[in-house]
């Protein structure tokens, strides 16, 4: 494979010549130097050179992805064709070999989404394979009828949701507008399902998608023969009001393969509009503006984001404090030392534009795989700070110098973690003031930095028990009791599709489950998980958490799934019954989306004081692109007050502020506190404080805790009507 250019290697010499203009501008003389210009993005407007210079280098990302990118290029297809055609001219080549070839061209083919040729490889395995039945192991017969089976229910989810999807589509339990139109994909998948099932009745992945294509064709449960059943009941769940999936009527079912996705409110007209991205080396980053209605409006091209390309998540802030919220877009994850690719922060310039100023404030000087930030101001002096979780690469803590730049201390502060860092979370687990910081990372233990006051950390997850999940992904700060002491949620991301599917055939399931620590007054934690109910088996990637119910307690949904397109797992939603135990609502709710579920966020989208939510949907292939979910609340009949912070001596938007909120409803006094930020570690939900407070009408007090100056801002008798209140710090 070739090496990707790192940006010392290529712009050294476009630093030296930005020197070179900077000391001459300095001394106000001309230059006969040729630095790099401003150039024109249209007729009324300059492209910034750090700008330009970030669209040239992943220019070059995508040319050398096109070949060589390891989930995206064509490097493996080739070598398989490369194969196959050696074979073709080997004329004793056997039946066996000649299978084996095929199937491997079937199985790029399909990764890179060439469907119809994949489709014709495929069934000419199948034709083969009785013929060579009796040389193959069990075992390789059953690979080889799996992978056949795969690729005719990828066709089937081609034709029928890909491309002509309704908001049922690929909603477990599928029925109504979910049901397949075209249907030869699911009969003849169910086809080479049932001969593998007769070759091992055991086989769970098969007999779970046997299920979902019988589904797909409303043959489910009578058709599929008993053995092999699911019971029906497996898909009812604790009763919940129905969500639908309105992506389309929203104006934002755009098909793209894995992402990020932040909701926030970028244009300053107080809506909530959507930012996401989609990690192909040419995948657009999209800018949706909402008109307040949560009618959306593409208006990436207007914004100047044009040729911003990739991106796994993304997470925001205003990090010059100016009013206006930015953009940070992280790259490179899972492709190990191939994905060291630059991250960008996008300046909000408050005009409707962006401009790439990753390169100008410090923060491009080395790429390293990632997928994973949050930001938080880690020295309480105002101005945001930012923690990169590197995958195997040191991972990065970026000190703000107050004047738009930054430095990397990770070393100096004892944070650079290196292992495979999955989620970074914010919160200060012992309220001492100063932010602490969770680390999940995937294959080695978790850390808990803990800050020391003095821009340095000590990692304290083995003394307070909170290493585990040894295999780590999602994990964010919260409260998930409204005790006003932080918890932490970790998940595992380590099931297969046999390990998710085997409760609903009443088998033990084996993986690692997630922790739930809940938070002590004195700093310790316990984990709670399985008091809490949560024991499912769930591979989840994308979580965010947020309050469905405006109950005051904060519910979470889990986007699930892995690369391989057997992994057709529903995402998993929890309703949080008022901190004593999570719910799973999955089914009832309308949420069990069998496509891969990446960033998630939960929004008041309408501005109605009820969170929708919105999942980015599509794997990591090519061939897996799929539309994003959009779920709307169907209304609880509750009320919600939301709090938006403009902080002075704290950083503007008051990210790292408590927010503790007394009311009274049903009879009782309640207190529900939040934490300022953007929820979750992937998928980055408004920086508003969204608090539910059931039937009250009044709340008695609002208590914010800024995070600089730990004052207090306190506000009696705040009437509730859903609106949005602006507090001044
Ligand atoms: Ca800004
Ligand atoms: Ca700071
Ligand atoms: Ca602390
Ligand atoms: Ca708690």
């Amino acid at each position: 494979m070739t090496a990707l250019p790192t940006r010392s290697d290529r712009s050294v010499n476009v630093w030296l010549s930005a020197i070179v203009v900077l000391l001459i501008a300095g001394c106000d003389t001309q230059t006969s130097t040729k630095p790099q210009q401003w150039v024109s993005r249209d007729s009324d407007e300059m492209i910034s050179p750090g700008h330009q210079e970030m669209l040239a280098m992943l220019n070059e990302i995508h040319a050398w992805g096109l070949q060589s990118d390891p989930f995206l290029g064509t490097q493996q297809l080739n070598s398989a064709r490369r194969r196959l055609a050696e074979l073709g001219l080997a004329k004793n080549a056997a039946h066996r070999q000649r299978v084996d070839a095929v199937i491997r061209v079937a199985n790029q083919e399909l990764r890179l989404g060439l469907i119809d040729k994949a489709i014709e490889h495929y069934s000419e395995a199948r034709q083969t394979l009785p013929k060579i039945a009796e040389k193959l192991s069990s075992e390789d017969h059953q690979r080889y009828l799996f992978q056949i089976a795969i690729g005719y229910l990828r066709l089937a989810e081609s034709e029928n949701c890909v491309h002509c999807q309704t908001g049922e589509s690929c909603i477990l339990p599928i029925s109504g507008g979910g049901l397949h139109g075209q249907k030869i994909g699911s009969e003849e998948s169910i086809k080479v399902l049932e001969e593998l099932l007769g070759l091992n009745p055991d086989h769970l992945a098969a007999k779970w998608l046997l299920n979902i294509a019988s589904m797909t064709l409303g043959k489910y449960p009578e058709a599929v023969p008993e053995d092999y059943r699911i019971d029906p009941s497996k898909f009812a769940g604790e009763p919940f009001p129905k969500f639908l999936n309105n992506a389309k009527k929203m104006g934002i079912a755009t098909l793209s393969l894995s992402g990020g996705v932040i909701a926030d409110d970028f244009t300053g007209d107080g809506s909530i509009d959507l930012v996401v991205s989609d990690w192909s080396t040419n995948g657009q980053i999209r800018f949706f503006v909402n008109d307040g209605n949560g009618n959306f409006k593409d208006q990436t091209q207007a914004t100047g984001l044009t040729g911003i390309f990739g991106g796994l998540n993304l997470v925001q802030a205003d990090y010059n404090n100016d009013g206006h919220i930015d953009i940070f877009v992280l790259r490179g994850a899972w492709r190990g030392s191939l994905g060291r690719h630059p991250n960008s922060l996008l300046r909000n310039d408050g005009n409707g534009r962006f401009t790439d100023v990753t390169f100008d404030v410090g923060l491009g000087d080395v790429h390293y795989p990632t997928q994973t930030a949050a930001w938080y101001d880690i020295n309480n002096d105002g101005h945001l700070d930012l923690y990169i979780g590197n995958e195997d690469f040191p991972s990065q803590l970026f000190v703000s110098d107050g004047e738009g730049h930054f430095t990397d201390i990770a070393k100096k502060a004892g944070v650079t973690n290196d292992r495979y860092a999955k989620a970074v979370s914010w919160g200060d687990f012992n309220n001492d003031g100063y932010v602490d910081l969770y680390v999940s990372n995937y294959g080695s233990a978790n850390r808990l930095y803990r800050n020391n006051g003095d821009e340095t950390f000590t990692d304290v997850a083995g003394e307070l028990g909170v290493q585990s999940p040894l295999n780590g992904f999602a994990a964010w700060f919260w409260d998930f009791d409204n005790d006003g002491i932080l918890d932490i949620f970790a998940a595992s991301y380590n099931m297969s599709i046999e390990d998710v599917t085997a409760p609903f055939f009443d088998l033990p399931v084996k993986g690692e489950l997630a922790c739930l620590y809940k938070g002590s007054s004195e700093g310790t934690f316990k984990n709670v998980a399985t008091e809490m109910n949560l024991t499912a088996a769930v591979d989840p990637m994308g979580a965010n958490f947020g309050d469905l119910d405006n109950d005051g307690y904060l519910d979470f949904y889990l986007g699930t799934g892995y690369p391989a397109y057997e992994s057709l797992m529903p995402n998993v939603m929890y309703h949080n019954r008022r901190g004593e135990r999570f719910a799973d609502v999955t089914f009832s709710g309308g949420f069990g989306h069998l496509q891969k579920g990446h960033a998630i966020v939960f929004a008041d989208f309408r501005g109605k004081g009820e969170n929708d939510v919105f999942i980015e949907l599509g794997g990591a292939y090519p061939g897996d692109a799929f539309t994003n979910a959009y779920f709307s609340n169907p209304g609880f009949g509750n009320r919600a007050i939301r709090i938006k912070l403009r902080g002075e001596k704290s950083n503007r938007d008051g990210i790292g502020a408590k927010i503790q909120v007394d009311f009274s409803a049903d009879g009782k006094d309640q207190t529900i506190y939040r934490w300022v930020n953007s929820g979750g570690s992937f998928g980055a939900n408004p920086l508003i404080a969204h608090v539910g407070v059931g039937k009250a009408e009044m709340i008695q007090q609002i208590k914010i805790t800024w995070p600089a100056t730990g004052c207090h801002t306190v506000l009696k008798n705040v009437k509730v009507d859903g609106q949005l209140i602006v507090v001044n710090e």
